[in-house]
């Protein structure tokens, strides 16, 4: 016996004596469990018993621990919060949220990639979806949308084709997150209608800088009832108070490698340190009249409505302020459907919402394995639900009492929950005549436009962004037919951008696409779909990446992190270890990185504090030499000290780097973050 004892492993000893206030580790069925590190055996080098109910369940349960993953936007982060309406709109809804100013309803969002599988990189290029679910008083309402406003197809018979061609080919398994593929560009190129989303996922709006700072968009018209039955058509927009912001393909590139997490973490940073993200609702509202006289049908998903037409109406704001408890248990488990909706929201004859309404039920019954998800705390509603349906695999809010129908005759508390004919969802009673047809409307039929449009919007260094991403898309396209054929659709959209990326790729131009309808050149650019155009008012929410060494000068240090703070800017230290580092008064700090783990590009923006000796000890590491000429070459704001320019320069910079670049020793460091809002030189990029 004693023996055996002594064999226990060292994990068990320390359970062991981790003190009185510690929980017993049981079963699930409750049983004290007094060995977890041996399975029950027959003599110390015997073989396993069969009765070891212990080892039985905990392996069992094991093997069943990983459910579906979602067939598209498998991967993805969540955090609870609120929304808090600031202008009520009795006017245009009976929604109970939007009644009363003040009023918080509970919100819980999940923002995700597209085409990954759940342990794919953050950084793909991809659309990112942005799914908000708010606990009204009158149930869920869920706003599944993305962060681009407009849709790849028109109609929800198209999709599961369009996924198959996004994600990797079913014989080889690969490309991984990402649509450079001749699969997804021989889709893409077959379907005109996809064009304008096309530029919208080859513009930075594909590369978010994070979570915090991009858009969110419900796509979809859908519409608003009022109390007396009146409806509006709206567009739902989330406007991050942080500003839209991205970062640049090749970053991206190596951002994956750096940090696969890296949108996930911000996240949970920002929360973490107090730093709640916040977005506006803005609501763009609409009527008959203006739908009729539109260029385009508001129920095309594929296009969308210029904020210069119809302005963003801003009624309440969204607040991040709570990581999950447990990600399997909320992020994974939460089942949103757009066909979660409450009094006063209703859908429009949109083609893709009418088919996303019957497919997102299906989908979650997959993933979660019982029509009892909505028992789980994540999808059950917060406020009081009353009905009959029963029984089911795990069923968890199980009714009492005699009546599970209706009607019945038992009356009172015990004939169970009834209708309410007054002030129960009432769906808005309107008139589609026609005949059964599998048909598309002819108002579906301008492709091109919007893409111009979106186009012709963009500054020059979007522009060439767009150019860069087409060129890096189809260069890894092996089938020259298929580059082709998008070559002829780009020259519908813009001839500056066909010619471009047909240069890009070697190729010579073809003939331009047959466009169902003549492409209307005359539409004017909307310079609120450019991110560079509505620039960030502050750089707060933003980090600082500040390379040091020993000898680094304690006082510059000090300052430029008070002034980081100030600013509401997390300043990060990067150093050759990440132990102490001594600075030039003898004190000494800890780096928060080292620099390979810590590269540049994970930063918004640079500072390099080092003395000359620390100039001449990061000049001769290749790491410290990339991360400044990548903080360089990617255009952002640099602080440096005086000695660190013999570092700048062993990294490549030219001698007179110009704009950005600010000594210390000159400029103060609250200055150079004012001037860093701006956040790159664009013209110092390649
Ligand atoms: Fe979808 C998930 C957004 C079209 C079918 N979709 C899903 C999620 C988002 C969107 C954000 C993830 C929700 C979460 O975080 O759990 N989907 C959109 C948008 C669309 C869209 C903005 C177009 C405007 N989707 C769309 C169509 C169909 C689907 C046309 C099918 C006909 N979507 C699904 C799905 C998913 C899904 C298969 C997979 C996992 C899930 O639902 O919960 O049902």
């Amino acid at each position: 016996m004693a023996r055996e004892t002594s064999r226990r492993g060292s994990a068990g000893e320390l359970h062991q004596t981790s003190g009185n206030d510690v929980p017993r580790l049981t079963t699930q069925q409750g049983t004290p469990v007094s060995d977890d590190q041996n399975t029950l055996r027959q003599g110390p080098r015997g073989p396993a018993l069969m009765e070891d109910f212990h080892f039985r369940e905990k392996l069992f349960h094991f093997e069943h621990e990983r459910i579906p993953e979602r067939v598209v936007h498998a991967r993805g982060y969540g955090a609870h919060g609120y929304f808090e309406t600031y202008d009520p709109i009795p006017e245009l809804t009976r929604a109970d949220l939007f009644q009363r100013k003040g009023e918080k309803t509970p919100a819980f969002v999940r923002f995700s990639t597209v085409a990954g599988n759940k342990g794919s990189a953050d950084l793909a290029r991809d659309v990112r979806g942005f799914a908000v679910r708010l606990y009204t008083k009158e149930g869920n309402w869920d706003i599944v949308g993305n962060n681009i406003p407009v849709f790849f197809i028109q109609d929800a018979i198209k999709f599961p084709d369009l996924i198959h061609a996004a994600k990797q080919a079913p014989d080889r398994a690969f490309p991984q997150a990402q649509t450079a593929h001749d699969n997804f560009w021989d889709f893409i190129s077959l379907m005109p209608e996809a064009m304008n989303m096309v530029m919208w996922t080859m513009s930075d709006r594909a590369i978010p800088r994070s979570f915090r700072f991009m858009e969110g968009f419900g796509v979809h018209t859908f519409r608003m009832v009022n109390a007396e039955g009146k409806s509006h058509f709206v567009k739902f927009h989330w406007k991050p108070k942080q500003g839209v912001q991205s970062v640049t393909w090749p970053e991206a590139l190596r951002i994956n490698g750096a940090d696969p997490d890296f949108h996930r973490r911000d996240l949970w940073d920002a929360i973490q340190s107090g730093d709640y993200p916040e977005w506006e609702l803005g609501l763009q509202v609409f009527d008959d009249d203006f739908a009729d006289s539109f260029d385009f049908d508001v129920l095309d998903a594929t296009k969308l409505i210029p904020e210069e037409l119809v302005p963003v109406r801003k009624v309440g704001r969204l607040v991040l302020d709570r990581m999950v408890d447990n990600f399997f248990a909320e992020t994974e488990q939460v089942a949103f459907q757009t066909g979660n909706i409450v009094p006063g929201i209703d859908f429009t004859n949109d083609p893709l919402l009418q088919g996303r309404n019957f497919s997102y039920l299906d989908t979650q019954l997959k993933r979660l394995g019982s029509p009892n998800f909505a028992h789980l705390p994540i999808n059950a509603p917060k406020c009081p639900f009353h009905h009959f349906q029963q029984d089911g695999h795990m069923a968890m809010h199980n009714p009492t009492g005699r009546a599970n129908y209706e009607p019945n005759s038992w009356g009172g508390a015990e004939g169970g929950p009834r209708e309410s004919p007054e002030d129960g969802f009432q769906s808005l009673p309107e008139e589609n005549p026609g005949p059964k047809v599998r048909a598309r409307s002819e108002t579906f039929a301008d492709h091109y436009s919007q893409a111009r449009q979106f186009y012709i919007s963009q500054t020059e260094v979007e522009q060439r962004h767009i150019v860069d991403a087409l060129v890096f898309e189809l260069s890894k396209v092996e089938t020259p037919a298929i580059r082709t054929r998008m070559l002829s659709h780009l020259l519908n959209i813009h001839t500056d951008l066909a010619e471009a990326t047909a240069e890009g790729l070697g190729m010579e131009l073809p003939e331009p696409a047959e466009p169902a309808l003549p492409v209307n050149e005359s539409l004017p650019a909307s310079p609120a779909l450019s991110i560079l155009k509505n620039a960030p008012e502050s750089l707060a929410g933003r980090k600082l990446g500040i390379l040091i060494s020993d000898g680094a000068d304690a006082e510059a240090l000090a300052s430029l992190t008070e002034a980081a703070k100030e600013a509401g800017v997390t300043p990060v230290l990067v150093g050759p270890r990440v132990g102490s580092v001594t600075l030039s008064d003898g004190s000494t700090t800890e780096a928060d990185e080292k620099i390979d783990g810590g590269p540049s590009v994970l930063f918004d923006v640079a500072a390099i504090l080092v003395d000359g000796d620390g100039a001449k000890a990061l000049g001769a590491m290749h790491a410290a030499r990339t991360w400044v000429a990548d903080a360089w070459a990617h255009g952002k704001f640099i602080a440096h000290s005086t000695d660190a320019e013999a570092l700048m320069t062993r990294a490549g910079m030219p001698e007179d780097p110009g704009e950005g670049v600010m000594c210390l020793d000159h400029t103060s460091a609250a200055d150079f973050l004012i001037a860093a809002t701006a956040l790159r030189i664009w013209d110092r990029a390649p």
